[in-house]
């Protein structure tokens, strides 16, 4: 395969990129932090989105040395951004992270890296992980996910309610912030079962103390009844498409 071929010259060189979409409060719009979202820009595919490589990297092992890229560059920047326009809260970076990844006994030893290095404080990083993950019941997954808790650091379930979670999950481990899939979102100004899932999953949210993110909210309508419903966080192309650093500086210097 053409990609899997040039990833070791790619993480060589950096040739990776990161896009930064914003995360805001849903009742007032107010910039709680940013997604970091990988791009490769290839010479000849163009700007590859990350569907197209992130499997492939994870069948390799390739994902460990780009998962840790995607770490630190993170990080650096948006600890520099929070630096150059202090507020508060602080803002919050949000990296996805892959399931071997995730299993990767190194993991911790490169967030510890990454904290240290990029100054970033570990309260506001949050790591995002799919519902996969959890499902392998193995005991690792909780030591690992004890350890980065330990550590400060944030943990939230990407895509919620798409994979096999089960409700038990969100119990047995300290999970921090649920991700609402666009799935969900879409169709919840003209549908009612999804309005009762979206309320049922805010509600369960608030009873074990989770943040709730909604995600893919592209119009005023899905914004305001997710207000309504006491959905505090929301992304989506609504407030802001995945942005270059540069775009979300700026955006970030007109939210201050
Ligand atoms: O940005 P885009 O909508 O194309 O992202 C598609 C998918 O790729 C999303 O599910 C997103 O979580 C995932 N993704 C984006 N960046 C990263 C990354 O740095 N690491 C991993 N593991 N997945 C990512
Ligand atoms: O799975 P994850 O939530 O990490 O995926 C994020 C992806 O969703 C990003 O690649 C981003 O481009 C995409 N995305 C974010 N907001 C919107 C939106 O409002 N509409 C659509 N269609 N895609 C979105
Ligand atoms: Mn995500
Ligand atoms: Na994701």
């Amino acid at each position: 395969h053409e990609l899997q071929a040039g990833m070791d010259t790619a993480i060589a060189d950096h040739a990776f990129a990161l896009r930064y979409q914003p995360i805001v409060q849903v009742d007032d719009t107010a910039l709680a932090g940013f997604e970091a979202l990988i791009r490769w820009p290839h010479a000849r595919r163009g700007m590859v989105p990350p569907d197209q490589f992130i499997t492939l990297a994870e069948e390799s092992g390739h994902i460990m040395p780009l998962g840790a890229w995607v770490l630190d560059h993170a990080a650096r920047e948006i600890s520099r951004w929070q630096r150059a326009h202090p507020r508060t809260p602080p803002l919050r970076a949000s990296v996805n992270v892959s399931a071997r990844q995730f299993r990767d006994p190194g993991l911790l030893d490169v967030v510890r890296r990454t904290l240290r290095s990029s100054g970033l404080a570990p309260g506001s990083l949050v790591l995002e992980l799919t519902e996969s993950v959890l499902m392998h019941g193995d005991v690792q997954i909780g030591t690992t996910m004890r350890a980065l808790k330990d550590l400060g650091v944030s943990i939230a379930i990407d895509d919620f309610g798409t994979g096999f979670s089960s409700l038990s999950y969100l119990r047995e481990f300290p999970i921090d912030l649920l991700k609402v899939d666009k799935t969900f979102i879409d169709d919840i100004t003209t549908d009612r079962q999804q309005v009762a899932l979206v309320e049922g999953i805010v509600r369960i949210a608030e009873v074990l103390g989770l943040q709730v993110v909604a995600e893919g909210i592209e119009n005023e309508d899905q914004r305001a009844l997710l207000a309504d419903m006491g959905c505090r966080y929301g992304q989506g192309f609504l407030f802001a498409r995945p942005l270059t650093a540069h775009q979300a500086e700026d955006f970030l210097h007109r939210a201050a």
